[in-house]
């Protein structure tokens, strides 16, 4: 077996039994796009689980998402059926290693997309948007990693909960991007801070999705990315994440 095959395996082991593992690259350096290698191993297994893949999601897209983790380059990584979690429902803390929650946008796909497109062309294959959540679970202890690490570790991708999808706006600038725990303001940022326009974040994502060869199929999530920093999850938390015309999406924490 190859070091990015074993590699891929214990991010996927770590991830299974909740339980976090030194950095790789502290024990072999390695490059960008083996890390994107290592990623789309780690997601071959739970495709051999029967996990489809749903969707993509963009990394540090935001001044604060870069500033809060210490790297500087945007990233994305793969969602998977398994990390689906409704609207309303309860996530277990148990399954997870030190989670933390941040408020996105999310983008349905409406026509297959194989190449690159700009931000207007993205326009036209977009049929809804929403509110989102998404819960990010560093493999790594302590939540540390390097830039080839966190993307080996499929941008910490953990699990994703969508509001209800609404008929795309005229705008998605200038929308106040709120996260809540039980009516407490955690976080309030701008949908601007998404990469200056989400829109800006999709063509990102197909330019990626491209490079890395996969094809956006109708249907699919694409997570813009956070605009305000991640929080980390507790007992007890009620979170809601509201977005300005975009409604609100939730889940309990137990
Ligand atoms: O913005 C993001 O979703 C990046 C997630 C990967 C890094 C992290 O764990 O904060
Ligand atoms: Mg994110």
């Amino acid at each position: 077996m190859s070091t990015l095959q074993t590699w891929a395996q214990r991010l996927d082991q770590a991830a299974m039994q909740a339980t976090a593992i030194p950095q790789l690259s502290l024990q072999q350096a390695f490059d960008l796009d083996e890390a994107y290698a290592i990623q789309a191993l780690n997601i071959e297994q739970r495709k051999q689980r029967g996990q489809a893949l749903v969707g993509l999601k963009m990394g540090f897209t935001s001044q604060a998402k870069m500033k809060q983790m210490g790297v500087s380059d945007l990233i994305w990584g793969r969602l998977t059926q398994d990390m689906v979690l409704g609207d309303a429902e309860v996530l277990s803390l148990s399954k997870f290693i030190h989670p933390r929650v941040e408020i996105e946008v999310a983008f349905r796909i409406s026509e297959r997309i194989d190449r690159e497109l700009s931000a207007e062309e993205c326009k036209g294959k977009v049929d809804a948007v929403c509110t989102a959540l998404e819960i990010i679970d560093s493999r790594y202890e302590n939540f540390k990693f390097s830039l080839e690490d966190v993307v080996a570790d499929n941008c910490s991708s953990a699990a994703f909960v969508l509001g209800p999808w609404k008929p795309v706006p005229d705008t998605l600038n200038g929308l106040n991007m709120g996260l809540y725990n039980r009516e407490t303001l955690m976080e309030m940022g701008s949908s601007d801070g998404i990469m200056g326009d989400p829109w800006a974040s999709l063509a990102a994502a197909t330019r990626l999705a491209q490079r890395y060869g996969e094809i956006l199929e109708p249907g699919m999530v694409i997570l813009a990315g956070a605009s305000t920093a991640a929080h980390f999850l507790e007992p007890a938390m009620q979170i809601k994440g509201a977005v300005d015309g975009l409604g609100a999406c939730g889940f309990q924490v137990a």
